[in-house]
């Protein structure tokens, strides 16, 4: 086994991207069937555990043809040495570290930036979204469907142990979401999900503009997904480490909804312009 003390952490870093945040194609020399995607603040405590269990359950669809690339904002706790750590033993692993942004959702789009995948995936560090359902999204992505989400409101889903104060705030995000972009985030029935897959040719080439929190609510609006399916599954709670819920986040979500709704009515008004 590979001892932690024997790594030297920033040799097993991979560069970040930078500049706009398009995801461009991918050769079909270099293309791999899955990436996933996962974003880390502080959560040292967590990512081993979550690699290990996530290795076998996306090997079971899809072999060896995938990569899990963990994004970490430069975390206090250590979490971006972790990732070296782990990219050093597993060849799957990719880890980045950025020092010169921030958020989670332009964190998930740098990971699928540096990604070789012909389906990009994302999901939590913390263990709150099961290691196993991600084998369950890549099954339901068969059949030319372009986006699996997992839902805690669909059929099979719940959020555990939730407060109702936690439930009535989730509850009102999503209805001014509902009001602000009708249509758009109806399509599926939990668009504040930080857990799903997406097909690179639904995304490719686009350029994105999130704010803040909520990655989905932006590929919602501005990607090709058409056909679109849902996985319920049980979000649990955390067991270990920090929460990173707060007022910005909260603010950065209201402005995002803003920014989006103004881009969908310039789209439609150069559609018919009369
Ligand atoms: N790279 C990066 N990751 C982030 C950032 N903020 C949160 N994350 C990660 O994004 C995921 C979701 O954040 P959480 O704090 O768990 O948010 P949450 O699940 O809504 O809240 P809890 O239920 O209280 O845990 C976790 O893997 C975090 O480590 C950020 O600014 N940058
Ligand atoms: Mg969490």
């Amino acid at each position: 086994m590979l001892s932690r003390s024997v790594v030297n952490p920033s040799e097993c870093l991979s560069q970040v991207p930078s500049g706009e945040l398009i995801i461009a194609e991918v050769s079909s020399r270099d293309r791999l069937a899955f990436s996933l995607v996962v974003p880390t603040l502080n959560e040292s405590q967590n990512l081993a555990e979550l690699v290990e269990l996530l290795m076998p359950a996306i090997s079971s669809q899809v072999g060896e043809s995938y990569e899990i690339i963990i994004v970490d904002d430069d975390s206090p706790d250590g979490t971006w040495q972790v990732a070296a750590w782990l990219a050093a033993r597993y060849p799957q692993v990719v880890a980045l570290r950025r020092v010169n942004e921030r958020g989670l959702a332009t964190a998930v789009i740098r990971g699928w930036q540096a990604s070789r995948g012909e389906m990009l995936g994302v999901m939590d560090a913390d263990l709150q979204h099961p290691p196993e359902v991600v084998a369950r999204l890549i099954v339901a992505m068969r059949d030319g469907v372009d986006l699996a989400v997992a839902s805690r409101d669909a059929d099979g889903g719940g959020t555990s142990d939730w407060s109702y104060l936690r439930l009535l705030i989730s509850r009102t995000l999503r209805l001014l979401g509902r009001v602000l972009l009708p249509g758009r985030l109806g399509a599926v029935s939990d668009p504040m999900t930080g857990f799903f897959v997406i097909r690179r040719s639904a995304v490719q080439d686009l350029w994105l503009a999130p704010c803040g929190y909520k990655i989905l609510v932006e590929l919602l609006v501005r990607s090709r997904a058409q056909k679109i399916v849902e996985v319920g599954y049980l979000f649990r709670s955390r067991q270990r480490g920090e929460s990173k819920a707060s007022l910005k986040v909260f603010m950065d979500y209201m402005r995002h909804l803003f920014r989006l709704r103004a881009a969908v009515r310039e789209l439609r008004a150069e559609e018919s312009p009369f």
